[in-house]
């Protein structure tokens, strides 16, 4: 029934054919949840640091996009590693006018890349706040965060800002095109499958917001 369904909606192109999960994560305040809901909402919002996660589908050239935008506070980014599994893309935000974290950013960035579970997974750079008058140029961020140095896995490195928009649909371009993905992938649109990759997640998230309470804001 499915996947009848699944076929006559592909063949009128009513629905999009292709899922796939990506994790956005980076440091705190690069930009990760403005530009999760300037996708989704091709509007600004009004964030504060995320504890935990937010999770949205993003649907855009027949692609849903699952973006999981991980807290970046340093705390909270031991935690990345349990969302690894299954992840077919990285985005990693920088925030191109924060210079005396920008080696914080690499270490964070190669240190995630040394996972296992990672290896080969594709990683799109967003250089965010490009808007900025003292942001650093994508080229200077790719120097900085030793995106030369990733061997064989496919990167990329795109200039955006959350504000505009500039860039972010570009990158989801790149990511589409890179992101090894099988007709089999086909699936719905919708929220609640999200919770079914694997069955600690639930378990593992309210811890992550259980932590909230122990987690200091500055
Ligand atoms: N100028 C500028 N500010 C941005 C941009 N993206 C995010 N911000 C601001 O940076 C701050 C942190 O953003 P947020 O999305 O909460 O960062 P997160 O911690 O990575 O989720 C907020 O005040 C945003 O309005 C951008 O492209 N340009
Ligand atoms: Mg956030």
């Amino acid at each position: 029934m499915g996947s009848t369904i699944s076929r006559i909606a592909k063949k009128f192109g009513l629905l999009p054919q292709y899922r796939l999960r990506i994790l956005m994560v980076g440091l705190d305040a690069s930009g990760k949840t403005t530009i999760l809901y300037k996708l989704k909402l091709g509007d600004l919002l009004k964030t504060k640091p995320t504890i935990g996660f937010n999770v949205e589908t993003i649907e855009y050239r027949n692609i849903c996009f699952d973006v999981w935008d991980i807290g970046g506070q340093s705390k909270i980014r031991a935690m990345w590693r349990h969302y690894f599994l299954d992840t077919q893309g990285i985005i990693f935000v920088v925030d191109s006018s924060d210079r005396e974290r920008i080696s914080e950013a690499r270490n964070a960035l190669h240190s995630m890349l040394s996972d296992n579970e990672l290896a080969n997974t594709p990683v799109l750079v967003f250089a965010n706040k490009q808007d900025l008058s003292n942001a650093m140029t994508p080229t200077e961020i790719a120097d900085k965060l030793g995106l030369h140095c990733l061997g064989q896995r496919p990167w990329y490195i795109q200039g955006t800002s959350a504000h505009s928009g500039f860039g972010l649909y570009e990158g989801l371009d790149w990511l589409s095109n890179n992101v090894p993905c099988k007709a089999e992938e086909f699936s719905y649109c919708s929220i609640p499958h999200l919770f079914s990759h694997r069955n600690d997640q639930n378990e593992f998230d309210l811890k992550l917001i259980e932590m909230e309470k122990e987690v200091v804001i500055t």
